[in-house]
Order: C-alpha cells, then sequence, then structure tokens
C-alpha cells in the first residue's frame, strides 16, 4: 500500500471546491490517514518546490501557494501515486481530460487546484515536511476488502 501528500490550493479554498476534491478521492476508494487547514509559511512552499527554482514560474508560484490556506493531506491505496496523478489530470487545465480534476474544474496552469505527489521518494519528502508523524492516523477500513482484494 502507497502513501501520497495531497494539497488542495489556495485556489480550491477560495473556490469552495474543497468538499467536490475530497469527495472525488474517497470516491475512488483512497483512504484518509492526515487532514489539516495550514497558511503555509513561504520557507515551506520553498521547501516544497525547491525542484523549480530558478524557473521563470517559481516566484509567481510561491505568492499563489502562500496567498492563503491550504488544506494539506495524507492520502493510502493502491498504486495512489500514479493513480492520484491520473485523478488529477495534466498541469495545466488547458490540456487536462475531461472527468479529471483539473479538467473539469481549472482552466490554467497558475490555478490549477491541486496537488499530489509524483513519486514516493517525493511522497514521504513532502509528508514529512507538511506533518507531524502524530498528526497521522494509521487504522483499519471496515470496507478494505470491498475495495482492495487483498492487503
Ligand atoms: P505538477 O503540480 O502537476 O506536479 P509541476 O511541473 O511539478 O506540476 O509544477 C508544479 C506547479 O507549478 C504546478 O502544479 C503549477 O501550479 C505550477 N506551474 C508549473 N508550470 C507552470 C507554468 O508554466 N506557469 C505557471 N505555473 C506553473
Amino acid at each position: 500500500m502507497e502513501r501520497t501528500f495531497i494539497a488542495l490550493k489556495p485556489d480550491t479554498l477560495q473556490r469552495g471546491l474543497v468538499g467536490d476534491i475530497i469527495n472525488r478521492f474517497e470516491k475512488k476508494g483512497f483512504q484518509l490517514l492526515g487532514l489539516k487547514l495550514v497558511q503555509p509559511p513561504r520557507e515551506l512552499v520553498e521547501k516544497h518546490y525547491e525542484e523549480h527554482l530558478g524557473r521563470p514560474f517559481y516566484e509567481g508560484l510561491v505568492n499563489y501557494m502562500t496567498s492563503g490556506p491550504i488544506v494539506a493531506s495524507v492520502w493510502q491505496g493502491k498504486n495512489i501515486i500514479s493513480s492520484s496523478r491520473s485523478l488529477l489530470g495534466a498541469t495545466d487545465p488547458s490540456k487536462a481530460a475531461p472527468g479529471t480534476i483539473r479538467g473539469d474544474l481549472a482552466t490554467q496552469v497558475g490555478r490549477n487546484l491541486v496537488h499530489a505527489s509524483d513519486s514516493p521518494v517525493n511522497a514521504e519528502r513532502e509528508i514529512s515536511l507538511w506533518f507531524a508523524a502524530k498528526e497521522i492516523q494509521n487504522w483499519s477500513r471496515s470496507l478494505e476488502p470491498w475495495i482492495n482484494e487483498e492487503n
């Protein structure tokens, strides 16, 4: 079972789409392990996006990500890293397929609503950046055998 970090960016909150987006992850069959509302300090966002330092969009990205609260979350599921990126759709919402979160709900790359880790290494790095260990719950779902054939 994999874990990943999902962040609902400030535009998700401004547009009142938190419930809609969380609902898509729950309905898919992913399990919520951690959830909180964070007004991230600039340093946290800079660390999160350190791979993009120097890119033309970097400054705008950090401003966007620090412009309001973010819903930070940790989820678990089978192949959740690649699967959650498929649920999100392409980074640029104008190229994202209909049916995906970005394809359905966003129009522009600088306002693409949601982040999902892109690899197991980044997932663990991002989870430990945004969450303390005690904020993550290890719980079992009674429905688990009806979502995944084996654990
Ligand atoms: P990802 O979020 O789909 O993993 P990345 O390439 O890692 O995409 O980019 C991180 C974030 O930076 C994007 O989600 C988007 O918010 C922003 N971004 C990426 N490219 C551009 C751009 O060309 N203009 C403005 N913002 C961008």
